[in-house]
């Protein structure tokens, strides 16, 4: 055990130096304002919240390259001996390959999927019968705050970033990301929020509790456990952001010869408008976190309207970013979901230019509507129609994805298994999610379910059914591809179908009971909601189970499943014209890009050539192309 060399026996030390310099710096500041310097327990620990994390990067080796640049030291020069992964050891480690830190992202972030989901089932266990059984009120906030703060922070936004940063360089012809330590950063800054929002249960006063919204003045008077929140977020928001620019800058400067933008794969379409997304909007967030930390560590007044502060600043800053996040949430699925339809459909993307135009309006239009968030909030009145108005218009640009990936699927021969089961349920869950969200837009109805279990209900048909089911399906799908295996197709189906069958009786219910006036994040309930509660709590279980099924599939499968060829599906993307795991460096000759990506059932169609020299024949040079219907 080496605590010079990079690791993480040297990120450990580092996260105790970080804490050491954060009491020091505390113990100084306070004696310079001539304050009793010695203890604050507050104050070391909300330096210490920062510090250690960035001691745990520097000891791991995250920022190495970088100092030695700064000093002016020689650079190693990147021999790439660190691509791809050797052993289970080599993905605890910072490694450049975007491979690599494709499965870094996905592992790491299903690992919070456990976690959030195992929270949900204590949130669910308590709400089983009406009274208090296992837990008090203020850690039932906790849960449920966790239980979301994990789920879209730890899990959704990272996972779709893990998807992308595997297959994303491949379906462009690209050997890597454009700033591959970059990317490696944005990983490791990832299990720091993790790390964050679990340990807030043992802050004094309990974990933060005040929702995944934490909305101010609540959340500046909360208990300590409140900053884990807020400085974990910035950690996983910085991350976000970098990635954003890094997907950006590889896709506008690292298409391969012939991938113009309109013969780029949809997946690539959906996470350019996601990056564009998170560029601007992300930083909204983290704004609004540091204006929370500002008053809470150093009594700044943003939220205090006593010395001048704005309350509803706060939502509005929160939501110009937590309403285009919602979408952050869904537009790479929609990727997701374009590639297998198609694949398993056998037929051409119907309406490829209006699918890659309609994610752009959806990217515009998402910054107009932030205020449907806060119709019962009491701001100006005049601002609730036109809030009205375009949320009901954003509806349009995803009714086009929805109608054109019907059209897609009319008269194919579709070949129903794990990964479009999968993108079929997410078709019809979210179409119901989305229906449930117009009906929120209009303000008389959301000001009768506001803060009821109708939100809950189309929170998780979106997120759910929405994202969660593209996540499963995108997964099922590039298995083979990542892992060099082949999964158990009959396991799969068995997941889908618990799956699917768990989360509407889990979910649909919650309508009934919102409808009729259960409110939402409180511990308790009324009597005449017992019936359903029960019901709910035992279909959540099922759900619960089923997640357990699939970690098993992946788990073996991944180590003893069936050697999974090139391209199992007959897909034409470029990842599948490589071998399952790709070589090191992804392809061994450039592709030359000479068609559309998914021109299935098209006679003598390619996407992607090998040879340069054979461009421009129709005919495609063996082995290159897939095989045509
Ligand atoms: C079987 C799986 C799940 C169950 C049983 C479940 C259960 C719940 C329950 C009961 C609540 C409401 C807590 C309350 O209002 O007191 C809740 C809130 C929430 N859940 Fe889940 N959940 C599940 C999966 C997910 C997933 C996959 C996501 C993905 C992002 C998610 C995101 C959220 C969010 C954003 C909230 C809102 C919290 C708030 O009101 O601040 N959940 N969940
Ligand atoms: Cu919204």
């Amino acid at each position: 055990m080496s605590l010079r060399a990079p690791g993480l026996p040297r990120a450990g030390l580092g996260a105790l130096i970080g804490v050491g310099l954060a009491y020091a710096i505390t113990v100084v500041a306070r004696a310079l304002y001539g304050w009793d310097p010695v203890v604050d327990g507050e104050a070391v620990l909300q330096v210490a919240l920062i510090g250690a994390p960035f001691g745990f990067l520097i000891g791991l080796g995250a920022f190495d390259y970088w100092f030695y640049w700064a000093a002016g030291r020689k650079t190693r020069p990147e021999d790439h001996s660190s691509h791809g992964a050797h052993s289970w050891k080599d993905y605890f480690r910072v490694n450049t390959d975007h491979k690599v830190i494709g499965i870094q992202y996905t592992v790491h972030s299903f690992f919070f999927l456990l976690v959030g989901g195992m929270f949900a089932m204590l949130v669910r266990a308590e709400l089983a019968e009406p009274g208090m059984q296992f837990v008090n009120p203020n850690a039932y906030n906790g849960l449920f705050s966790v239980h979301a703060s994990i789920l879209i922070f730890l899990f959704i936004i990272p996972v779709f970033a893990g998807l992308a940063n595997y297959v994303l360089p491949l379906m462009i012809g690209a050997p890597d990301m454009a700033f591959p330590r970059l990317n490696a950063l944005s990983f490791w800054m990832l299990p720091m929020a993790g790390i964050m929002f679990l340990l807030s249960f043992l802050a004094p006063g309990g974990s933060f509790a005040t929702g995944w919204t934490a909305y101010a003045p609540l959340s500046v008077d909360a208990p300590i456990g409140q900053v884990f929140f807020t400085i974990g977020v910035q950690f996983a928001g910085a991350s976000s952001i970098a990635t954003a620019l890094n997907f950006l800058v590889t896709i506008i400067t690292m298409r391969a010869p012939g991938m113009s933008f309109f013969r780029m794969p949809l997946l690539v379409w959906a996470n350019f408008s996601t990056s564009l997304l998170v560029v601007i909007a992300t930083p909204f967030i983290a704004a609004s976190q540091f204006m929370v930390l500002l008053d809470r560590a150093l009594g700044f007044s943003f939220f205090d309207a006593a010395k001048g502060g704005d309350v509803l600043m706060y939502q509005h800053v929160f939501w110009f970013y937590s309403h285009p996040a919602v979408y952050i949430m869904m537009l790479p699925g929609f990727g997701i979901i374009s590639e297998i339809l198609a694949v398993k459909a056998r037929k051409p993307i119907f309406g490829y230019r209006m699918m890659a135009f309609s994610l752009l309006a959806i990217v515009v239009l998402g910054f107009t509507v932030w205020a449907h968030h806060m119709f019962v909030s009491g701001m100006q009145e005049w601002i609730r129609v036109p809030m009205m108005i375009t949320t009901a218009v954003i509806a349009v640009p995803t009714g086009i994805k929805i109608f054109s990936w019907l059209a897609t699927l009319w008269r194919g021969v579709l070949h129903l298994d794990t990964p479009m089961l999968f993108a079929l349920g997410f078709l019809t869950m979210f179409t119901l999610g989305g229906i449930s969200g117009v009906s929120l837009a209009l303000i008389p109805f959301d000001i009768h379910v506001s803060d009821t279990y109708y939100i809950v209900a189309h929170i998780h048909y979106v997120l759910f059914g929405g994202s969660l089911f593209t996540i499963f399906a995108g997964v099922y799908y590039w298995f083979p591809k990542m892992t060099g295996r082949m999964f158990d197709e009959r396991l799969g189906k068995w997941h889908f179908w618990t799956t699917f069958i768990g989360f509407n009786l889990t979910f649909g219910p919650m309508h009934l009971i919102g409808i009729q006036g259960m409110p939402r994040r409180v511990a308790d309930y009324s009597q005449q909601f017992a019936t359903w509660n029960l019901f709910i709590s035992c279909a959540s279980f099922v759900v619960g189970l089923s997640t357990l099924l699939f970690v098993y599939n992946m788990v073996v499968s991944w180590r003893a499943g069936a050697r999974a060829p090139a391209n199992p599906w007959r897909a034409m993307t470029l990842e599948w014209q490589v071998s399952s795991p790709p070589p090191i460096f992804n392809f061994d000759t450039i592709p030359t890009v000479v068609g559309g990506p998914y021109e299935y059932g098209v006679p003598g169609a390619v996407h992607g050539v090998f040879k340069g020299a054979e461009v421009k024949t129709t005919a495609a040079p063996a082995g290159a192309a897939p095989a045509g219907d």
